[in-house]
């Protein structure tokens, strides 16, 4: 094997010994750069003859092109494997299974208050909001509790550690009706001109739905439950009013044209006279029952006189319903608590 097929056989084992492109250039320098091999042979021909020169010329063209086929070969199978590499850690398994975005539902306690809220809109009735945190007047006073009643004691009602202007403790609110006595408030003072003035004052339609607290916990009872009561207070407003209300949301709350209600005397602080409201399903997996759904009333002269307003011309009805347990009745479900254990297995049913 001759010098120069030797110089070519240096350069492709080179060539081939190296794994960057980085490297292939530096070898290559070696043998085609300006101080390479390839001109050094070039150089060493100053002193040949002319024919010589030919020769000799031509056998190291013949040299110098192996050597840039083999650099250009390097180069290409260097560029096509970081190619390939790149392609590998880019590469997507189409096969893989998407991801799959968890999307947020409703809880069904809120879709009760909703629904609650959508069918005495429909009956003119506006959606009152207040605060959880409650002073003794607002929970308790305004709603003609007697001092001693044992709803104001600290085994039914949680206390905060903070007093009111009276000198009272603010409360955890027992109820939504503070909701509507502020409410009541705010209406009256809006129309206070009206008031002064012996015009009449347009009506109190309103709805409070919202969180409540006791101190009670077992299957049917949960510290934190949820209320919605109402309000309807107007110059001409009666007991047959409440019953046509009531009757209407029921079977528009459980779609259900086949369901009675029966009005059963109670007593609350609040009203006078007072009535419990049952409903029975006529047909359907609960038909048959006596079902208590509601607490209701005629607003006791009292509360009525505590939102300023005067009984002797301003009359009305109120009523009360647990959305926890209108929510039981309608899904069928046993435990109360189940809707604040936070188990999405359980919510889940309900989407
Ligand atoms: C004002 C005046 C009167 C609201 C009323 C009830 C009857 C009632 C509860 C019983 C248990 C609901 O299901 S429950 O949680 N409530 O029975 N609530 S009348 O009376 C009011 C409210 C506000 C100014």
């Amino acid at each position: 094997m001759n010098e120069l097929d030797t110089l070519v056989e240096r350069a492709q084992e080179a060539f081939a010994a190296v794994a960057t492109p980085a490297d292939l250039e530096n070898a290559k320098a070696q043998f085609l750069g300006k101080s390479g091999r390839i001109t050094e042979l070039m150089k060493g021909m100053a002193a040949l003859s002319v024919d010589e020169k030919k020769s000799r010329g031509a056998a190291i063209n013949v040299a110098k092109q192996a050597i840039e086929a083999a650099l250009g070969a390097r180069r290409q199978a260097l560029a096509d494997a970081e190619l390939a590499i790149q392609l590998k850690s880019e590469s997507l398994d189409v096969t893989l299974p998407g991801r799959v975005r968890a999307g947020g539902g409703l809880h069904p306690v809120s879709r009760t208050l909703e629904r609650i809220e959508q069918i005495f809109g429909t009956m003119g009735f506006d959606v009152a909001d207040g605060p959880e945190i409650e002073s003794d007047w607002h929970s308790f006073t305004s709603l003609n509790n007697p001092p001693n009643h044992p709803a104001r004691s600290m085994q039914d009602t949680f206390y905060v550690d903070l007093q009111g202007e009276d000198g009272t403790p603010y409360n955890l609110r027992p109820h939504t009706s503070p909701m509507q006595v502020r409410y009541a408030h705010q209406h009256v003072k809006k129309h206070q001109a009206l008031i002064d003035a012996g015009q009449s004052m347009p009506e109190i339609r309103v709805i409070a739905p919202g969180r409540t607290y006791r101190v009670d916990s077992d299957a049917t009872h949960s510290p934190m439950f949820h209320q919605c009561e109402g309000l309807w207070l107007g110059e001409n407003v009666s007991f047959k009013d409440l019953k046509v209300v009531f009757t209407d949301f029921c079977r528009t709350f459980f779609e259900s044209d086949d369901l009675v209600l029966r009005f059963r005397p109670s007593f609350f602080p609040f009203t006078e006279p007072s009535a419990e409201v049952d409903i029975q399903f006529q047909s359907g997996p609960l038909a048959g029952r006596w079902l208590e759904v509601a607490g209701s009333g005629q607003v006791h002269p009292n509360v009525v006189r505590n939102m300023g307003l005067d009984p002797e011309r301003y009359i009305g009805f109120a009523f009360g319903m647990g959305p926890d347990r209108l929510t039981m009745l309608r899904y069928g479900v046993n435990d109360l608590r189940q809707f604040f254990d936070g188990d999405i297995r359980f919510l889940r049913q309900f989407q």
